[in-house]
């Protein structure tokens, strides 16, 4: 699919019009947030990685065909300063609150960390919000398989997403991207049609 960078947005004036549905992808610094979105692109250069974490400070949208992908900056950072921290909680609080287009929310844990009270307050927002989420258990490469296996159950346990079970994705193996466009399409689709009937 062609894609490109759209912009990037320091504050809610700079988000693009709210006309495409929009998959945005959160999750701590370092998770593997834009090394995700590369790997469902097929690009390896479109989002900009990086081995020290919080190197994505701003929303960063990216059209992909007729949607827009959204690489949000890594959430509990924790060699931030608390300005900063305070600032980037900001951004993506009216983020979530401003954004009618959003298709989905691709929440990403490290398969080796797993969920914790920043993962619980940010389903609490996106369930309050109404917004579809999916967890994408990153870096898979990293454990055997029967122990990735066994942290899907655990955050499948914690949090029963609906409609959406969690995912196993290595950027490494290309394991999980046909999964999650597969979500990603469904959930899409779902939108235009609340849309349609609204
Ligand atoms: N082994 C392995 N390493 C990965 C994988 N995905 C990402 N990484 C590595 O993890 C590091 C962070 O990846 P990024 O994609 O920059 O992470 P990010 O979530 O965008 O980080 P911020 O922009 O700082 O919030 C990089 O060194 C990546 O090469 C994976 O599937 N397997
Ligand atoms: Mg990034």
């Amino acid at each position: 699919m062609e894609a490109k960078f759209l912009k990037a947005a320091f504050g809610p004036g700079d988000f693009p019009p709210p006309l495409n549905p929009e998959i945005v992808f959160v999750g701590k610094s370092n998770v593997g947030k834009s090394t995700l979105i590369n790997t469902l692109l097929n690009n390896r250069r479109l989002a900009k990685t990086s081995s020290t974490p919080g190197k994505t400070r701003s929303i960063n949208f990216y059209q992909v065909g007729t949607i827009l992908f959204v690489d949000l900056p890594g959430y509990g950072y924790a060699k931030a300063s608390k300005e900063l921290r305070a600032s980037w909680e900001r951004l993506i609080l009216s983020y979530f609150k401003n954004r009618r287009n959003i298709s989905l929310a691709v929440v990403l844990l490290d398969v080796r960390r797993g969920s914790d009270e920043a993962t619980m307050s940010l389903i609490r927002l996106l369930e309050g919000l109404d917004i579809t989420y999916c967890f994408v258990l990153t870096k898979a490469d990293k454990v055997s398989k029967s122990e990735g296996l066994l942290r899907l159950r655990e955050i499948e346990a914690q949090f029963r997403p609906k409609p959406y079970s969690p995912l196993l994705f290595s950027a490494k193996m290309g394991l999980g991207k046909t999964e999650l466009w597969n979500v990603i399409m469904d959930a899409t689709n779902r939108l235009k049609q609340r849309i349609g009937e609204s």
